[in-house]
């Protein structure tokens, strides 16, 4: 090799460490410092969809900016420690996202959140770049192949992701500081209902498309207050599934699993165990946090479903959080947290004042 071309080696090496070093400012470091603290005392904080957003019957104003309302705290006297918000839509630039919440109510809804001590998390339900369907259209196996590098869709893809990019790097608090993200793209990939799931797509387009979103988020628009969630769904899951798409140790940072319960409350729970047993194997492995991204049982149709089904679970796993999924309000049967007069809100409140519970003032 000749010196100029092993000089340029070193140079590209060296900017490539660069790049992924320090990949978390001071804010997103504190938040997974605080995460750990939490996990050694046995704390899992309670999150909540959209919890500031709307609930079972109210929707906030567009210009919003108290954030004071939250179905939870009507029923227990504390918000949710975790703020859960979606991002479907900002790729079209719409102004209001997937359920009708304005972008720029979520991303003060976050920041005020932030501020009273809170936690955010995203997930992204986007369209389907190539049919302009939605997220759950599966009816071309060629989408994702159609936005990696070469593809078809590639171009605009990446203006998509950089409307994400955008808008993750205005949430910035009145004194410059930026708001840490808990962001868990390309969720429920062990099922095959997103065009990114396991029948519509190959292992490796999955972990390309995993590794052009972290590389554009990262290296290219520089990042620094995004915390990476891994986030495959429970249903059938396996150690081999749960790992088969793994993006990489370096481009996850927590081990998430979203769990729904469709039928009984024991094969709920047999089903989530079963999925945390195989997250704390491999979180234990590659030194990772573990969540609950996503759990829950609409309309909540058993009283003590907080402390008898939902803890009983939990209980023996050391969790960064759980987070349960919407109350949407144009919906009346389709609530995963409990509203005042609804039948499980006594044991929600026993359950949110469990010394093993984090919730926030
Ligand atoms: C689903 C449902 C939908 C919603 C979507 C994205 O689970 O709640 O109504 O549009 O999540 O939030």
């Amino acid at each position: 090799m000749k010196p100029t071309a092993i000089l340029t080696t070193a140079i590209v090496l060296a900017a490539s460490c660069t790049a992924q070093e320090g990949r978390f400012d001071g804010n997103a470091t504190a938040l997974m410092d605080r995460f750990q603290d939490n996990i050694s005392k046995g704390v899992m904080m309670y999150g909540h969809q959209d919890d500031l957003m709307y609930g079972h019957t109210w929707r906030i104003d567009r210009d919003e900016t108290e954030f004071l309302r939250s179905d939870v705290k009507e029923v227990c006297g504390k918000y949710p420690a975790v703020l859960g918000l979606d991002l479907g839509g900002i790729e079209l630039a719409s102004e209001q996202n997937l359920d009708g919440n304005y972008f720029s109510a979520m991303r003060s809804s976050a920041i005020a959140h932030y501020l009273r001590g809170g936690v955010v998390t995203f997930s992204w339900h986007p369209r389907n770049p190539l049919t302009d369907g939605d997220a759950w259209d599966v009816s071309s196996k060629e989408v994702v192949a159609s936005i990696l590098d070469g593809g078809s869709r590639h171009e605009l893809f990446i203006g998509w992701l950089s409307r994400v990019a955008d808008y993750f790097l205005s949430f910035e608090t009145p004194d410059g500081q930026m708001v840490p993200i808990v962001f868990r793209p390309w969720h429920e990939h062990t099922g095959s209902w997103f065009w990114w799931g396991r029948d519509l797509c190959s292992v490796d387009e999955y972990k390309a498309l995993w590794k052009m979103t972290f590389d554009y988020m990262i290296n290219e628009r520089g990042l620094r207050n995004l915390i990476w969630s891994y986030s495959p769904g429970a249903g059938g899951v396996t150690e081999e599934i749960y790992m088969e798409r793994w993006p990489g140790d370096d481009m996850v940072d927590m081990i998430g699993v979203d769990c729904y319960q469709y039928s009984t409350s024991e094969t709920f729970i047999s089903e989530l165990v079963n999925a945390l047993d195989i997250m704390k194997k491999v979180g234990e492995e590659r030194g990772k946090m573990l969540a609950v991204t996503e759990a829950g049982y609409e309309g909540i149709l058993q009283a003590d479903w907080w402390t008898a089904t939902l803890h009983k679970a939990l209980k023996d796993y050391p969790l960064a959080y759980v987070l349960t999924w919407r109350n949407a309000c144009d919906k009346p049967e389709h609530f995963y947290a409990p509203f005042p007069g609804q039948s499980s809100a006594e044991d929600f409140t026993a359950f949110a004042s469990l010394p093993d519970i984090g919730m926030i003032d």
